[in-house]
């Protein structure tokens, strides 16, 4: 990888992510535009746990029942990432996503079933509906192009699923000579925590995700007032999602690991996985029903936008919410 580093496609940023001054340069570029930081092997401490009066005095609009249902963040334990990988520094975006279905010929999940995506709609009433939900949808007017908001090129695709993913990945990894994929979900936290053990990678403070996401804020609310009493006080300046790389990143230069989109990793879910997984690059479940999906998105409360949680759907699901990031393995 290091001789493809200087072949010129490669930035060097002059300040070491992964190491000493004058170690690896880390960002990598790839054929769609994609930029990749490198991320170094390490250890880390996977998962969350704490009392539930903690819960209850730091989010304290949340019924008590919720957080028992964070059951499957336990237990914490000790997860060792063997090898240097590349992670994208930001979500893939709209026009990153466009370049490949127009140079690869792909045909979204959502378009060739028919079905459609969600989106917002303004008119559109959650109580007309069994689940409740948030979005219009499934329907054919919504897709990875069209969410029902504005979106430029540089915001993070939507409506993609699990199956659009790997997609993408394949036919980089074909197109390249290299090998992409989803992100492990322990890689995925590994890299999100970036060597952080608090709920969020700035702290155990909800408040202060308006510092580094884009979460379910003052200005969010505004859209889905029946939900206002989850939304952060204040503004972190985006209602719908954002451009990608508008926060701070993360120790490793990492944005918007948590919030603006749902990432899908590679996973397959159970809820008992942590217990019986191995120590070193913990790959998921051999099988399962639902592909996990991490870091939260623009429409996502606190409490669900933390490093440590979980969440998944089936690979076919496509959402207003998430989309991806994908890894890029290191020679
Ligand atoms: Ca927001
Ligand atoms: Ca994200």
């Amino acid at each position: 990888m290091r001789s493809l580093v200087w072949a010129g496609l490669c930035v060097w940023m002059g300040s070491a992510v992964a190491g000493e001054v004058g170690g690896p340069p880390t960002v990598w570029v790839n054929s769609l535009g994609m930029r990749f930081v490198w991320v170094p092997a390490g250890a880390f401490q996977m998962g969350h746990a704490e009392p539930a009066e903690r819960w209850q005095r730091d989010y304290p609009s949340y019924p008590s029942e919720r957080f028992g249902l964070l059951g499957d963040e336990a237990p914490v334990h000790r997860v060792r990432i063997t090898r240097d990988f590349w992670l994208g520094q930001h979500e893939v975006t709209v026009g990153q996503f466009r370049r490949f279905l127009e140079r690869s010929g792909h045909v979204p999940e959502s378009v060739r079933d028919g079905t459609g995506g969600y989106g917002h709609n303004p008119a559109y009433d959650p109580a007309t509906t069994a689940r409740g939900d948030a979005f219009e949808g499934r329907d054919p007017r919504y897709a990875w192009s069209h969410p029902g908001f504005a979106q430029t090129d540089e915001h993070p695709v939507l409506n993609v699923t699990w199956n659009d993913a790997v997609a993408l990945a394949a036919w980089l990894s074909r197109t390249e000579g290299r090998r992409y994929r989803l992100p492990t979900e322990a890689e995925w936290e590994y890299a999100c925590r970036a060597g952080s053990s608090t709920r969020y990678p700035n702290g155990d403070d909800p408040q202060r995700l308006l510092e580094i996401a884009n979460t379910f804020d003052a200005d969010a609310a505004v859209h889905w007032p029946r939900w206002s009493g989850f939304a952060l006080r204040g503004s972190d300046g985006f209602p719908f999602t954002a451009p990608v790389g508008r926060f701070a990143p993360n120790a490793w230069g990492l944005h918007d690991m948590l919030g603006n989109a749902w990432e899908w990793v590679s996973d397959w879910h159970a809820d008992d996985y942590y217990a019986q997984a191995p120590t070193n690059d913990p790959q998921g479940p051999a099988t399962g029903d639902v592909r996990v999906r991490r870091g939260g998105s623009w429409h996502t409360w606190s409490l669900y936008a933390r490093c440590a949680y979980r969440n998944w759907n089936a690979p076919s699901t496509r959402y207003t919410l998430v989309g991806m990031r994908l890894l890029l393995e290191v020679d």
